[in-house]
């Protein structure tokens, strides 16, 4: 491959240093462009060469472009110019024009876009400086929750005076538990004594409308990505709404102002980021896409492939034993009915399970659990909208609602008493294929009907 560079001044030279390529490889046409031939014996041009022109005036230019565009010619050509390109794109669309700003101003972004990182890092180490640093996760622990209070943490060791994780709710989903024993981050439960007149409080993944704690907490840092609601008073706020993590965020604060990631940082943020975008399948932004590429590397595969497959509890397999045994199925429907359990998202992983059975097109896996009967439905969605089945069957009995695919309905088992014979297993398992079946014909079999 030859490249052939145009135009007038200083640039090409600074273009060919560029390039990096040896100068028999990248030659600058030093006779006038406007009246260059290309052709054999010595310009021949290959189709895998390049011509590049640099002009920034437009008479110029157009007496290079025409010139270029009479011969031709087999090689690609790409102009550098201030000139605006959209008319010339028109008149030479066999050209490619790049536009001298847009280089600029994705450079200057870039480098803007690190200068505020590294301003923002500055701005958190200052609020906690030598002081002690309560990072509250609120509700539940997800991944992303769990990777940001842990990229904050890490920021912050030898500013704050001490720096501890807490949350609010329980951890409900056994790769969240698997998460942070595998990465060892130390976290525990929120209570108030934990909070110190002089603590500075942060939440990660939340605002502070989030909680339901009267204003007994007071958020001195809000870092998150979930559309915008009033803060309150914060010392430091950085609330991105495009983003598809409070992962990436992290991850830009750690590029900007170079720290070194540790690897399990990198590893949880990683996996907060593929989590919280579905493996980039949605709500993804750029900076989410260019994280993703600069956390993979650095991250420890095995580490998120064991975190990954943590999903099931061992007592899970009783529960398969029991959907399996108990299950019915009637053409494209299964439907299992597991009795009284204590946590019903077992209801979740048979249901989970099932679907992936060739020729089921839809799951009904239900249970009872303590005043509640819980129905998990799945679809294949083809033509079948999980959600819409699980109101008209169950909305009159408590909640009820979902997506094509995925639905949960939770009946209050007071408002089913009086159609049972007497609230048992037996008898709620039989109430629920009636019902089913008034929509899913191919349960009726099983009803004695
Ligand atoms: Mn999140």
């Amino acid at each position: 491959m030859k490249i052939y560079l145009l135009g007038r001044g200083h640039r090409l030279e600074q273009i060919r240093n560029a390039l990096g390529m040896s100068r028999p490889n990248a030659v600058v046409v030093e006779s006038d462009p406007a009246a260059i031939q290309f052709g054999p014996p010595d310009r021949e041009l290959l189709p895998d060469d390049l011509v590049i022109v640099a002009e920034f005036e437009e008479i110029p230019l157009r007496a290079i472009l025409d010139n270029l565009a009479r011969q031709k010619p087999a090689a690609r050509v790409m102009i550098f110019t201030s000139v605006p390109s959209r008319p010339l794109l028109k008149e030479y669309p066999d050209f490619l024009f790049r536009d001298e700003g847009l280089i600029y101003r994705n450079e200057l972004r870039e480098l803007q876009r690190r200068a505020a990182g590294q301003q923002k890092v500055a701005s958190i180490r200052a609020v906690v400086r030598g002081k002690p640093l309560l990072t509250v996760i609120w509700g539940n622990p997800d991944p992303d929750a769990i990777a940001s209070a842990y990229a904050l943490h890490e920021l912050v060791q030898g500013d704050a005076a001490s720096s501890t994780i807490s949350y609010m709710g329980e951890f409900t989903r056994p790769e969240n538990s698997a998460m942070v024993n595998i990465l060892k981050i130390p976290m525990v439960k929120f209570s108030p004594d934990l909070v110190r007149a002089d603590t500075i409080v942060a939440t990660v993944d939340a605002q502070p409308s989030f909680f339901n704690l009267d204003g007994r907490l007071r958020f001195d840092v809000v870092i998150d990505h979930h559309p915008l609601s009033d803060l309150g008073p914060t010392r430091f706020s950085d609330v991105r709404p495009t983003y598809g993590s409070t992962s990436t965020i992290f991850t830009e604060y750690y590029q900007a102002c170079g720290t070194p990631m540790h690897k399990k940082v990198s590893t949880a943020l990683f996996y907060g980021l593929k989590v919280d975008t579905g493996n980039l399948t949605r709500n993804v932004s750029d900076a989410d896409v260019a994280a993703f590429r600069y956390l993979r590397v650095r991250t420890d595969e095995n580490m998120v492939r064991t975190i990954e497959l943590s999903q099931l509890p061992l007592e899970t397999l009783d529960y398969f034993a029991t959907a399996i045994a108990n299950k019915k199925i009637g053409r494209e429907v299964a439907f299992a009915y597991l009795g009284t359990i204590a946590n019903p998202d077992m209801c979740v992983h048979v249901a989970d399970f099932f679907i992936k059975l060739t020729g089921i097109s839809w799951v009904i896996v239900a249970c009872r659990s303590r005043d509640r009967v819980i129905a998990v439905l799945r679809s294949d969605g083809f033509r079948k909208h999980a959600g819409h089945l699980a109101e008209a069957l169950f909305l009159d009995y408590g909640s009820a609602g979902g997506h094509r695919t995925m639905a949960r309905a939770e009946l209050e088992l007071s408002r089913l008493v009086s159609e049972l014979r007497e609230p048992t297993d037996v008898a709620i398992e039989e109430w629920l294929l009636k019902r089913l079946a008034t929509r899913l014909r191919s349960l009726a079999a099983f009803t004695g009907a």
